[in-house]
């Protein structure tokens, strides 16, 4: 069963529980609740002390530098601490006060046709962004690269004949999105995989898919090393693939 608009299965839930996972660390899955009131459905009210706090940087899990010389040092300080920064900051300051601000940044990007006409725009672009940039830091990695092997492997080749095919089609995807945007990889509604760019910060949670590779194609992800190169930038990004965290958000997808 996919899962992509109805949240975890009780299947999956327990068998998350079961192997002591944690729920919260599984890209687009569930609202902030414990796996207990998720099975029952019994979510509480948020309160003072239940309330998810607000929308933060997350930890990067490896140094700014280490994924040169592909990416440079001050590309990743400034990407994160300040572009990403700030897409947390406008969506903290657009979600305070309201129920969106109890809810993961992944589920705010599923429901985002729910969200208010007033906050919409500003959420979607920013909400968007804080997903985005997110998954961005975690499918990037050094000692990283190589081919994705085991289902992902299988999947892909089975959609594009090739691994060396995908990366030309996804390449030209990059290179094609007009003015700013992303290039992705997802899993659609139906279990297949597919890959497109959207513009801006949109996220492909937004249309039902689940995001499994995704290459931030804005000039602020390449243009101080780079320049006006992005086909360079989209070339020398497959270096710093981490196919192991991508193989596993597939098959948290399946
Ligand atoms: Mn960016």
């Amino acid at each position: 069963m996919n899962t992509a608009h109805t949240g975890f299965t009780r299947r999956q839930i327990l068998k998350a529980t079961g192997t002591g996972m944690t729920l919260f660390a599984v890209a687009g899955c569930v609202p902030v609740m414990a796996p207990e009131a998720a099975l029952q459905g019994n979510v509480a009210a948020p309160t003072a002390e239940t309330a998810h706090p607000a929308f933060t940087l997350p930890e990067l899990l490896y140094a700014e530098n280490d994924l040169e010389p592909y990416i440079d040092a001050l590309t990743m300080n400034i990407h994160r601490t300040k572009h990403h920064q700030a897409y947390i900051n406008n969506l903290n300051n657009a979600v305070a006060d309201t129920e969106w601000a109890n809810m993961r940044v992944e589920e705010i990007c599923r429901q985002i046709d729910r969200v208010p006409e007033t906050l919409r725009t500003t959420v979607r672009n920013n909400g968007g962004g804080h997903a985005n940039h997110s998954l961005f830091w975690k499918i990037m990695g050094p000692n990283a690269g190589g081919v994705p092997g085991g289902a992902l492997g299988d999947a892909i080749n089975a959609q594009w004949v090739s691994f060396e095919e995908f990366k030309a089609q996804f390449k030209a995807i990059g290179v094609g999105c007009f003015g700013s945007g992303w290039a992705w990889l997802v899993v659609k509604a139906d279990g297949s995989l597919d890959a497109y760019s959207l513009p801006n910060q949109d996220s492909p949670l937004m249309q039902g898919d689940i995001p499994l590779l995704g290459v931030d194609v804005w000039e602020h992800a390449y243009y101080l090393h780079y320049q006006n190169r992005r086909a360079d930038y989209l070339d020398a990004w497959w270096n710093v693939v981490n196919w192991d965290e991508v193989a596993s958000l597939y098959s948290a997808a399946q």
